[in-house]
């Protein structure tokens, strides 16, 4: 059981766990955080998310990230919940809690997640039954040319788009949370591995509108990243860098949902498979990654 309040970085945690302690968080801060249930997962899970904010919540910028749609990735919902622990428990982070709205999600994908603890590390996918194999990848799901380069029809694939655009209950309540949403300043999606932060698009070499504005402020959310520890990242569009990936969840926030600003964050790998990052580095990770959410923050606040 999660103590009071805190949650430790020496270990990752499960998904009850890591319940219980946003449950904790939300009773504990009423006037700050506000904890949503905004769907069911496939196998019946609660898909929950923080609203933390204070006082009005209009004419501010809205943040939203997200961790762990990608259920062997698991430094992504580590630093989503520092994150979370560092806008709450952190009484000098006040000033990010009321000028911007902040929304978390520190487990996007709670089926895969648990079964990559229970049963296959590596799974990657989330946990529909399919005819020969289960799963879909979350992040070829978002309807937003869905189905194009850099994806599989095929439902044995760690890429397989699903049998529809948001056919998975993962993907489409993050969509409906989104889209209730006024505007959306900023989407940031955890995942691991490579350093690299990645923005639109991921169906096209085509440069989004805004690409000059999109490099700059990950270059500058790298910069402070790398200041901590040293740890480099590089910041380009995903096609062009890493590999075609149509139905990409930043994608589909960028071009649908309206975010100017939207990213995927890899955080750096480790272990025997990348993915498999050893407990003991979680909490040099989650560290040096905050300043770079600190970076974001401060674009979106002084735009
Ligand atoms: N990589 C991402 C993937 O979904 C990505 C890379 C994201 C490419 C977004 C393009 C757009 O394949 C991991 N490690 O999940
Ligand atoms: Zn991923």
């Amino acid at each position: 059981r999660v103590p009071q309040g805190r949650i430790d970085f020496q270990q990752y945690h499960r998904y009850d766990t890591i319940l219980d302690y946003v449950r904790t968080l939300a009773e504990q801060n009423p006037d700050i955080v506000t904890r949503e249930v905004y769907g069911t997962s496939y196998e019946g899970r609660e898909l929950t998310l923080l609203r933390i904010n204070s006082g009005s919540t209009a004419g501010k910028p809205t943040i939203l990230i997200e961790g762990g749609i990608h259920a062997r990735e698991w430094i992504a919902p580590a630093v989503t919940l520092y994150i979370i622990q560092e806008l709450v428990e952190n009484p000098n982070n006040r000033a990010l809690v009321e000028n911007a709205n902040w929304i978390l999600i520190p487990v996007t994908n709670p089926d895969g997640y648990e079964y990559s603890h229970t049963n296959q590390r590596m799974w990657r996918k989330t946990r529909r039954t399919g005819v020969i194999c289960n799963g879909v990848d979350g992040n070829r799901n978002f309807d937003h040319e869905w189905g194009g380069p850099g994806t599989s029809t095929s439902e044995c694939s760690e890429i397989f788009i699903g049998p529809y655009p948001f056919s998975e209950p993962e993907c489409a309540t993050l969509a409906e949370v989104a889209l209730a949403e006024e505007h959306i300043d900023l989407y940031l999606a955890m995942h691991s591995y490579g350093q690299w932060l990645l923005y639109p698009w991921g169906y096209t070499y085509d440069p989004p509108d805004n690409v000059e504005e999109l490099h700059q402020v990950g270059v500058q959310a790298a910069d402070a990243i790398e200041a901590v520890y040293g740890t480099r990242y590089v910041t380009g569009n995903s096609a062009a860098l890493l590999y075609f990936a149509a139905g990409a969840s930043d994608d589909w926030f960028k071009a649908i949902a309206g975010a100017p600003l939207s990213y995927t964050v890899e955080l750096p790998g480790g272990g025997n498979q990348g993915f498999d990052l050893p407990a003991s580095r979680i909490q040099p990770v989650v560290t040096e990654t905050w300043p770079g959410i600190v970076a974001f923050y401060n674009h979106v606040v002084s735009n």
